[in-house]
């Protein structure tokens, strides 16, 4: 999907907080105009196919009426107690062909149950309410924030009850949390996957939030981890999750740059935009996510690699010419763990971006690619494997060279695990837009 909406909103929205005390009155929650269907149609033109909304952040407040709660979108004075943001989403997103997904925090700051099994419980039917209720859901967002409640009891969460509850009724959502098993948080909240990305990570004995790999080891992935669970970078258009008045969004070249390092690093960028008081998005940051879009669509207007002759000596009956195609399901792929392509272009050329693909249904192979070109008289290594082009590719690498190389031919040497299995090499000047 590569990049999806996040939209935090709820009582902080209101408040100017981030992290609400769960002690907030219900009525606080009171948007003039809710629209929902001005978020999906906003994260369509911005090229994102799914929204996840907080449905429940750590406050404890429901944006839809639950039966498991008086801390809701009912007891407040919004629509009269009758509204209800997720039956809005759910119809918005359908009528705008995008994938609804909710966050649903584990930790809850209003639950006086919260620190007793009976926590467990409830939030577990919450999470079986959801799901039943509003699906089909395309991800479940779990938060690893994990404080105190009210009384000061921290929780031990049930987490194999609420991973089979989600499971049983929405199997084909994908679970996020620190360690999966869906995918996993990256790391860190900039929106950064490590330049080496592993989509495997070794989750035996972790669980979310209290006992999780260290951040780098997140954002890294394990080259020989045991569960394929991809990362997911979570980051916000503003510097904090919930709107407040005086917060501007980033700018298009900060968007594009952590499109490079989430995208380009082998994770999902998950943006969040959030709502402000009105229950819109804001009209600055609407504009700045088409804008960003239209800067990407920009980049990659244009495939300098196609009408080139690839060539690669080893290959298992999959002709290296697929990398070039862009039918997802061809591919080339090596006889042997290190392997060579050759892209002889129509004519000399310039570019300083290259994006890889593994075919990813057959695993992520690679660990090093370097690149060799030939500048008339002779072939010429531009990178070597003290500081090679790339490490892992995954399911997308974009490269961005410091700068812009010419040549006609080029030559990508590859190293992995097990035989290469390419899906897709382009090449673009940014130059040239
Ligand atoms: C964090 C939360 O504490 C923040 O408020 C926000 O929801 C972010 C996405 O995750 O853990």
């Amino acid at each position: 999907m590569e990049v999806n909406m996040f939209c935090h909103f709820g009582p902080n929205t209101f408040s100017g907080a981030e992290w609400g005390s769960g002690a907030e009155s219900e009525s606080l929650f009171n948007p003039t105009h809710l629209d929902c269907r001005q978020w999906a149609a906003t994260a369509r033109a911005a090229g994102m196919g799914g929204i996840i909304v907080t449905a429940k952040h750590h406050d404890g407040f429901c944006l839809w009426p639950s039966s498991q709660s008086r801390h809701t979108v009912a007891q407040s004075a919004w629509c009269g107690g009758r509204g209800d943001v997720l039956r809005e989403l759910r119809q918005a997103c359908d009528s705008e062909g995008v994938a609804m997904g909710v966050y649903l925090s584990p930790w809850d700051r209003h639950d006086p149950a919260y620190g007793t099994p009976e926590y467990n419980d409830r939030f577990a039917n919450t999470l079986a309410e959801v799901h039943s209720r509003y699906g089909p859901l395309f991800e479940q967002w779990f938060d690893g924030a994990n404080g105190e409640g009210p009384d000061g009891r921290r929780q031990v969460y049930d987490w194999p009850r609420f991973m089979r509850t989600v499971d049983s009724l929405s199997p084909c959502c994908v679970v996020f949390s620190d360690v999966g098993p869906g995918c996993r948080w990256v790391g860190n909240e900039e929106g950064h996957a490590d330049a080496t990305c592993w989509s495997t990570l070794r989750t035996e004995g972790a669980t979310p939030s209290d006992n999780k790999p260290d951040p780098a080891e997140l954002a890294t992935g394990h080259p020989d981890g045991s569960r394929w669970v991809p990362a997911e970078c979570d980051v916000s258009i503003r510097p904090g999750w919930f709107w407040h008045p005086q917060e501007q969004p980033k700018t298009v070249d900060e968007l594009v740059d952590i499109y490079f390092h989430s995208v380009g690093h082998n994770a999902l960028m998950l943006l969040n935009v959030p709502p402000d008081t009105s229950g819109r998005i804001a009209a600055a940051d609407s504009a700045r996510l088409v804008e960003f879009r239209a800067a990407l669509d920009r980049l990659f207007a244009r495939d300098l690699a196609q009408g080139a002759r690839a060539k690669a000596r080893h290959r298992c009956g999959y002709a290296a010419s697929r990398v070039l195609d862009t039918a997802y399901h061809t591919y080339w792929a090596a006889t042997g763990n290190r392997a060579e392509l050759t892209l002889h272009l129509d004519t000399v050329t310039e570019f300083d971006i290259i994006v890889l693909q593994e075919y990813i249904p057959l695993g992520q192979r690679v660990t090093m690619v370097n690149l060799v070109v030939d500048e008339g008289d002779g072939l010429y290594p531009v990178t070597n494997s003290d500081q090679p082009l790339c490490t892992t590719v995954g399911c997308k690498r974009i490269v961005r060279l410091d700068s812009p190389l010419r040549t006609r031919t080029l030559k990508l040497q590859f190293d992995a695990l097990a035989p290469p299995v390419i899906n897709r090499i382009a090449l673009y000047n940014s130059a040239a837009q």
